[in-house]
C-alpha cells in the first residue's frame, strides 16, 4: 500500500525504468519467425475479420474498427509528436485483440523493410502460403479492382475507404521498378540502409520523429499501395501488413531509443508533452504519451 508520503511507487526508478519487467516478451522480425509462429499469427489476424465491431458498428468487423479509428484520428496522430507513440499504442491494443479475442499467445512481429528494400516485392511477407499473400492485380487497372489474389487476405471483404463505408475488397498495387532512373521495385531507395543512417543523425525527438515518420515510413505505404491499394489512404489499417510496418516503426523507434537512455522520455513537438492524451475512441482506452515511451515497463514489457 503506498503512503501518500512515497515519493514513486516501488516498480519506478529515477530514470523511467521500472523493475519488475525482467523477462520482456520479444517481438521478431517475420523472417525470425518459426513457421507455426508465422500460421498462428495469420491464423489470429483472419480472426479478427470474423469478429463484430467493438464500436458497435453495423455490419462491420473488429477489424474494420481499426481502419475507422485511424482514418477518424488522422491529424492528432499524424505529423505530430504523438505519431510515435500513438502507433505504438494502436499496435498494442492490436495484439491485445489478437490475444483477447482470437487466442494467439504470441507477440506483435514486424516486417524487416530495411533488410527487404533492394527487392521489397520478393520479401518473405508476401508468401501466399506462410505470409500476407502479394500484390493485387486489376482486370483494367481502375480504382477499387486492385484485388489480393492470392494468400490468406484474398478476398477479405473491407468496410472503410478514408472516410466512407465503402465495401471493397483489399487491395494492393506495388509500385513499379523504374530502371531507366535506376530506381528499385516499392520505392526500395526510400528505406534502405542509407536512408535510415540519415533518419538516426538526429539526436533530438523532434527532429528525429518527422524523419522516420516522412520519408522511409511513408514509403513503405506509397511502395506497397501503388496509389491505388489500401495501404494508401488513412484507412491503411485494412491491409492487415499495416501492423507489421508499424511494428517495424517501432522497432526503429525503440533502437534509436536504446542508444542513449535519456532519449526514452524525449518527446517534444509544437506544444506537445508527455502528459497529453492519447485517444482511441473506444477501440480501447484513452492513454496518456507517458505511458507508451517506454517499451520495457511493466505493462508493454516487450523488446526487439
Ligand atoms: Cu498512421
Amino acid at each position: 500500500m503506498l503512503k501518500a508520503t512515497d515519493a514513486l511507487p516501488s516498480s519506478q526508478s529515477i530514470n523511467g525504468r521500472q523493475a519488475n519487467c525482467t523477462t520482456p516478451r520479444l517481438r521478431k522480425s517475420w523472417d525470425d519467425a518459426t513457421p507455426s509462429e508465422r500460421a498462428a499469427y495469420i491464423d489470429a489476424a483472419l480472426c479478427l475479420t470474423t469478429k463484430p465491431s467493438r464500436l458497435g458498428h453495423a455490419s462491420t468487423t473488429l477489424h474494420d474498427d481499426f481502419a475507422w479509428v485511424h482514418n477518424q484520428l488522422d491529424r492528432e496522430i499524424h505529423g505530430v509528436a504523438a505519431f510515435l507513440p500513438w502507433h505504438r499504442l494502436f499496435v498494442h491494443v492490436y495484439e491485445t485483440a489478437l490475444k483477447t479475442e482470437c487466442g494467439y499467445t504470441g507477440t506483435a512481429m514486424y516486417w524487416d523493410w530495411v533488410k527487404d528494400s533492394g527487392a521489397p516485392a520478393s520479401a518473405s511477407v508476401w508468401d501466399p502460403d506462410t505470409g500476407f499473400g502479394g500484390d493485387g492485380v486489376s482486370p483494367d487497372g481502375s480504382p477499387f479492382t486492385w484485388c489480393v489474389q492470392d494468400g490468406p487476405f484474398a478476398g477479405l471483404q473491407l468496410a472503410y475507404w478514408n472516410g466512407d463505408f465503402h465495401p471493397h475488397c483489399l487491395q494492393r498495387s506495388f509500385q513499379p521498378a523504374h530502371p531507366e532512373a535506376g530506381l528499385q521495385e516499392m520505392i526500395g531507395y526510400a528505406y534502405d540502409e542509407e536512408i535510415i543512417a540519415g533518419v538516426f543523425t538526429h539526436t533530438e525527438y523532434v527532429e528525429f520523429r518527422p524523419r522516420l515518420e516522412g520519408t522511409p515510413h511513408g514509403a513503405v505505404h506509397a511502395g506497397i499501395a501503388g496509389g491505388l491499394g489500401d495501404m494508401g489512404p488513412l484507412t491503411s489499417p485494412n491491409d492487415p501488413i499495416f501492423f507489421l510496418h508499424h511494428t517495424m516503426v517501432d522497432q526503429l523507434w525503440w533502437k534509436w531509443q536504446q542508444e542513449d537512455p535519456s532519449r526514452v522520455f524525449d518527446y517534444e513537438g509544437a506544444g506537445a508533452t508527455l502528459d497529453d492524451t492519447m485517444r482511441l475512441l473506444g477501440l480501447g482506452e484513452d492513454r496518456t504519451v507517458r505511458d507508451f515511451m517506454d517499451a520495457g515497463n511493466d505493462e508493454l514489457c516487450y523488446t526487439y
